[in-house]
């Protein structure tokens, strides 16, 4: 509104002011030359003025609006880089968790406990002793296999947890061929065999499963009874 009044305002006084018929004939006429200028100074110049203040209000206006675009733009930036700065963190803590119970995508079993770095079942209960087929099958139920012992440090960290003289059965045999014992749970030769006094003899020769007894390997006959150990894959 102020701008229209301005502009009709600055038309008015113009054509007030301009539109005089420019002469130099008659007393009259040199009166108004005499005055137009001082109109035009006057009038043009409010009118002119009002324009402007006009114009200058809204360039406030303008400025403002786009100081204030400006922040929320900084705004905006500022959240994005502090939930960025989250997300960092998170997948930082992420990567920092606990080792999952998995190794090479298999679930360990959840009553199987971790023995120095792997996972094992260890049967302790008297009334589920197993010759070795049922013990190696009572390991595949499990999703397990018999233990597979590599090391004098694997074998004493498990001889913790055994009850005294009591036998159990692990995972090595030469069921294929005599004398080349292969753990069965990979196919692989026996690289640890710590061997008891005599052993193995093959007794009868039908000794063709391995127990451990006492700190000791012997070959048996793979019918006994014993108790067994199974290794999480
Ligand atoms: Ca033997």
């Amino acid at each position: 509104m102020l701008l229209l009044a301005a502009i009709l305002c600055f038309a008015l006084v113009l054509d007030t002011c301009v539109s005089s018929p420019v002469t130099t004939e008659g007393p009259n006429l040199a009166g108004s030359l005499r005055q137009a200028p001082t109109q035009l100074d006057g009038c043009c110049f409010t009118a002119l003025q009002a324009m402007l203040n006009h114009v200058a209000a809204h360039q406030i206006e303008w400025d403002t609006c786009e100081r204030a675009q400006l922040n929320n733009a900084h705004k905006g930036q500022k959240t994005i880089e502090s939930q960025l700065g989250d997300l960092q963190a998170k997948l930082v803590k992420t990567e920092s968790f606990p080792e999952p119970k998995t190794k090479s995508n298999v679930t360990i079993p959840a009553n199987f406990q971790k023995i120095g770095s792997k996972y094992y079942y260890i049967e302790k209960q008297k009334n589920n002793k197993q010759d070795w087929f049922g013990a190696a099958s009572m390991c595949r139920q499990m999703g397990a296999n018999l233990v597979r012992i590599e090391s004098a440090n694997e074998q004493h960290a498990l001889e913790e947890h055994f009850q005294h003289r009591e036998v159990y059965w692990l995972d090595t045999t030469d069921l294929a061929t005599e004398g080349q014992f292969v753990h069965t749970s990979t196919g692989q030769p026996a690289g640890f065999l710590n061997w008891g006094y005599g052993e193995p003899d093959n007794y009868d020769n039908y000794q063709h499963c391995i127990f451990l007894y006492n700190g000791w390997y012997y070959d048996s006959h793979c019918d006994t009874k014993c108790f067994f150990i199974c290794q999480a894959n």
